[in-house]
């Protein structure tokens, strides 16, 4: 083993602070040190639900030369159903490995652990036999766990465990560089037109404020107002898509986005979920009403004026009794908000 090439790899990949950089990283220190024709890596969207997996990234050799590699990665999730190995692997939290007898194919299956939960599956395969490359694999997974557990612990807000407002920015910036790049295609394609402008999907911005919270603060204490974060924020959880990211933005606000869906569809959506949190009887506090507002998520937007947008729906939502849903782009349809026209990025301090 090259011991240069392996220490490369480790400084590579421990200087990592994003999970899809983390996640290419680990395939391109497999390839370089492992004989691999293909790996896969995917990730378990929901803890309850173990089957549903979304591929995050492969990387296949190219027939024709099998030092040169191709990746794919794609916009938007691809979701798929495990296969009963797979099952097993994450059901079992075992490895998994077929080596042939003529040396021409062979498997392995390795699960992803976050603090002792399978939280995905790297799949490898390969034209020669691994079984001398099993130790390696699994301590650079070990890497890649401890990894993930660093990248996790500094991503996610203490009390609720949601997205902290650090990782916003780098979601909400990805997300417009993936609709920048659908959107310049929709240029060049009919029929990438055609399938936007007939799905009519989108992906919003929902911001989200307790009402009054004060009040709860200075009638019942931290603690209780504490614990109406946390409720919150389980409910949350439960409420939205695997899919939608989840961000707690400090004090009693949070932020959504929402991915494919409708204006419409985001709308009920939202007021479903205001209205459970409008019913749902609190310890001692009893009854907590949250405002919510919306907008859509444009490629040519700068994620200051996306959050702008949202927020001038929520305080439209304030101003007019509060515990209500609005969409940025109804009421300005509605001639009740006046577009917004923030051409330039501002630097926030
Ligand atoms: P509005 O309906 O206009 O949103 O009124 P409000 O009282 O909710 O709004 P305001 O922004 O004036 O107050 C927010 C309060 O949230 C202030 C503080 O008491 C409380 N708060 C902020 N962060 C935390 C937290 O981490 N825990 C608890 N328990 N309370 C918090
Ligand atoms: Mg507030
Ligand atoms: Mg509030």
């Amino acid at each position: 083993m090259n011991q240069d090439k392996l220490l490369a790899a480790i400084i590579d990949i421990t200087s990592q602070r994003d999970h899809d950089a983390l996640g290419n990283t680990l395939m391109s220190i497999l390839i370089g040190l492992v004989p691999i024709t293909r790996t896969s890596l995917y990730r378990i969207l929901n803890e309850n639900v173990q089957h549903i997996l979304e591929e995050v990234v492969c990387f296949e050799s190219q027939k024709n030369d099998s030092n040169e590699f191709k990746q794919t990665q794609s916009d938007t999730p691809r979701i798929i159903e495990a296969s009963d190995r797979i099952k097993s692997c994450i059901t079992k939290k075992e490895v998994f490995w077929q080596d042939s007898n003529h040396e021409q194919y062979s498997k392995f299956l390795a699960p992803i652990f976050y603090k002792n939960t399978v939280i995905g599956i790297l799949a490898l395969e390969s034209d020669h036999q691994l079984s001398n490359y099993h130790h390696l694999i699994q301590d650079i997974i070990k890497i890649y766990e401890n990894c993930i557990f660093s990248l996790n612990e500094s991503e996610q807000d203490t009390l609720t465990g949601l997205r902290n407002r650090r990782t916003f920015d780098l979601q909400l910036s990805k997300l417009l560089e993936k609709l920048d790049i659908a959107g310049n295609k929709k240029i060049t394609s009919n029929n990438n037109e055609r399938r936007f402008l007939e799905s009519k999907t989108a992906s919003w911005l929902v911001t989200m404020d307790i009402d009054h919270f004060k009040h709860v603060n200075d009638n019942y204490g931290h603690v209780y107002g504490d614990e109406v974060l946390l409720m919150l924020s389980q409910m949350m959880k439960k409420t939205f898509r695997d899919t939608d990211l989840l961000f707690r933005f400090g004090g009693e606000e949070f932020v959504i986005i929402l991915t494919t869906i409708t204006e419409d569809n985001a709308f009920l959506v939202l007021e479903r979920f205001r209205e459970t949190i409008a019913d749902y009887t609190f310890p001692k506090i009893n009854q907590v009403t949250i405002s919510i507002g919306y907008a859509m998520i444009q490629h040519s937007d700068f994620p200051i004026t996306i959050l702008d947008k949202a927020d001038k729906a929520l305080y439209y939502a304030k101003e007019n009794g509060r515990n209500q849903v609005y969409c940025y782009e109804k009421l300005v349809r509605e001639g009740k908000l006046k577009e917004e026209t923030i051409t330039q990025e501002v630097e926030l301090f």
